[in-house]
């Protein structure tokens, strides 16, 4: 694991356009600091997509009586701090066991265990595991529905994502569904300041990856020699966000030296926006088809049913 991540990190810092994966950024601090950017007045996706989430439940509840789907297994990807899945499990009745699936053990396990607290009679499970590929689920009489909110799809160039949506219906299986958090396309300014907040939150969550790569590969990165910078690409539809190095300088890891000139930047994250009717053309794509939409005021967030 560890050595993975040696490489991935060698391998980013290897190419012309010095990158790094975003998944690096939630170890214990990253993901403390990922929950303050949640709480931010400019970071609107996550409480737009929560504030949506009660009627959406309830929405859902309706939907699936009618279809006569009478007990669900909820089953969410990426999963980090189980904040959203409580209204929907709240509305919805009829989920009959919860499965959460992601990469960083530590933090899940206490989520995990919180959410116990709050739903005493809902067997909760947590699965480790790389939740882009498909997955073995356990057997169960219950209509498999995924979960994946807050647009933690936006990761994804739009290729791996459609890849993601394929995976996500092979681990899911026939008949089932699929609920999604997906951030739209929107006024620049209010997307700029979403990832470049006031308080520097959001600049401090960027530079952990850089801590964590010293700690974690014996690395020398000065964090004041870096700044941090987030912006809209307008053509590729995606925020970016890059570490720019303030001077000419070297860097070591694990031995290795990099080279950075002034100016030049390690690409550290995108998070890509879509309109719906684009968003729909990937999930038709991936083999689903979308069977609901529901739009935040202003169409600021979308949450969307897929089916299969
Ligand atoms: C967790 C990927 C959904 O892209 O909005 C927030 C991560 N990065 N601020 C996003 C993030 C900077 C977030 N996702």
């Amino acid at each position: 694991m560890k050595d993975e991540f040696l490489q991935d990190v060698l391998a980013g810092l290897r190419l012309p356009q010095k990158a790094l994966s975003p998944k690096y950024f939630y170890d214990a601090k990253g993901s403390k600091y990922f929950d303050q950017i949640c709480e931010l007045e400019e970071y609107y996706p996550y409480r737009t997509e929560l504030s949506l989430l009660p009627e959406v439940a309830r929405e859902l509840k309706q939907y699936f009586k009618e279809k006569s789907v009478s007990s669900i297994q909820l089953v969410e990807f990426g999963a980090g701090s189980l904040h959203k899945v409580k209204p929907v499990l709240k509305e919805l009745t009829m989920v009959t066991e919860f499965t959460a699936i992601d990469i960083s053990g530590e933090h899940l396990q206490e989520a995990s265990t919180e959410l116990a607290a709050s739903f005493p009679k809902l067997p909760i499970k947590v699965a480790q595991g790389d939740f882009t590929k498909p997955i073995k689920l356990e057997v169960s009489e219950a209509t498999p529905m995924g979960f994946f909110p807050g647009s933690t799809i936006g990761n994804f160039d739009p290729e791996d994502a459609r890849e993601f949506l394929e995976n996500a219906r092979t681990t899911l299986g026939e008949g089932s569904y699929m609920l999604l958090g997906v951030d739209t396309k929107k006024d620049q300014q209010m997307l700029e300041d979403a990832y470049d907040d006031s308080r520097n939150i959001t600049a401090r969550f960027n530079k952990n990856i850089l801590t964590r790569i010293n700690r974690e590969l014996n690395a020398d990165f000065e964090l004041d020699q870096f700044e941090h910078v987030a912006s809209y690409n307008q053509q590729l539809g995606r925020i970016e966000m890059h570490l720019r190095s303030l001077t000419a300088q070297q860097v070591q890891v694990s031995g290795e030296t990099f080279q950075f000139e002034k100016g030049e930047t390690i690409h550290t994250e995108n998070s890509y926006k879509y309109h719906p009717e684009e968003f729909d053309q990937l999930a038709t794509a991936a083999g689903w088809r979308r069977e609901c939409l529901w739009l935040a005021p202003d169409g600021i967030f979308a949450v969307m049913l897929l089916a299969n």
